[in-house]
Order: C-alpha cells, then sequence, then structure tokens
C-alpha cells in the first residue's frame, strides 16, 4: 500500500535519526558515519520523510489537529524539498545515494527539481485548504519520491 510504504518509510527514518542522534548507529543502517555531508543529506531526507509522514496522518484523518498542522507539515516537507538539488556535492558519495547520481547529475538535478515543484504545489494546496489539490499534489509528491529512490537510492532490505 502506497500509505503504508510512506509511514514504514517515516518509521525508518525516524529510527535512523535517533540511532544518529545517540551516536549507536549499527553498519547497515544506510549511511557513513564519517562523512558530515552524507549525515546532512540524510537528516535533511529523514524531515521530507517526516514531515510527509506526518502530514499524511492529518489528510488521511488519523489524527484530529488544528488545520495549521497540516499547513505547517506541507511547509516544512516543501522546504526541505528545495534543499533536494543541494545534497549531493562532489565529496559527499556514500551512505544509501548510488553513485549513479555523479554519473548522471542532469537526472538527479531534474529529479530534484520535480520534487521542489510537487511539494511546493502541495504546500500551496494546503494553504488554500484545497482538499482536492492536496490529493493530487500528495500523489505527485510521493511518485516523485519514489521515482527519484529507484533510480539514486540502494534499495532497502
Ligand atoms: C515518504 C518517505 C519516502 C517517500 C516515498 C514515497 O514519506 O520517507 O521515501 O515518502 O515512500 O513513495
Amino acid at each position: 500500500m502506497f500509505e503504508k510504504a510512506m509511514i514504514h518509510r517515516l518509521l525508518l527514518g525516524l529510527t535512523a535519526s535517533a540511532f544518529l542522534i545517540t551516536g549507536t548507529a549499527t553498519a547497515d543502517d544506510g549511511h557513513d558515519d564519517d562523512n558530515d555531508a552524507v549525515k546532512y543529506r540524510h537528516q535533511v531526507m529523514a524531515t521530507m520523510g517526516s514531515s510527509f509522514g506526518a502530514f499524511i496522518l492529518l489528510f488521511m484523518n488519523k489524527v484530529e489537529q488544528p488545520e495549521k498542522h497540516l499547513v505547517a507539515n506541507a511547509r516544512i516537507l516543501a522546504t526541505a524539498a528545495a534543499l533536494t538539488a543541494d545534497l549531493v556535492p562532489e565529496g559527499s558519495q556514500g551512505g544509501e545515494a548510488l553513485p549513479a547520481i555523479w554519473d548522471d547529475m542532469d537526472e538527479y538535478q531534474k529529479l530534484a527539481q520535480e520534487v521542489a515543484d510537487a511539494t511546493a504545489s502541495l504546500a500551496a494546496s494546503a494553504e488554500a485548504g484545497d482538499r482536492a489539490g492536496m490529493g493530487k499534489a500528495f500523489k505527485a509528491a510521493g511518485q516523485s519520491c519514489k521515482g527519484c529512490h529507484d533510480k539514486f537510492r540502494e534499495e532497502d532490505d
């Protein structure tokens, strides 16, 4: 299920962040602990996964919160997604990022722009209280995350 997969990713993200903060990350948690640029990428991606997961809980009416939460999480997602283009500088190879990123940087940049656009549209729909718009943008944003991960991120176990 689309929703379940995303919540799964969210939980993985939270677990990874907790490991990172407590310094007990294990070898197989998918990132290179010696490289701060890799850590930084992971943290920004975790922000995206986490805010998207929070947005989904609200959008699917799993939790009841004032409307500002929906807007806030969509904005956090869009703000973090706008940073995607900058997350792969030379020397930040490693972690879950596949070498294909640096072999095809134009494609990475194209997909980074797509996720920035899709999440900006989600935030705009949330700000307008437009549920149909949110539904569409939500789908596009999820597909954008997945499309880039399929190409450029190491497979989960
Ligand atoms: C998330 C998250 C992802 C994407 C992806 C969308 O919340 O952590 O990696 O959404 O599952 O298909």
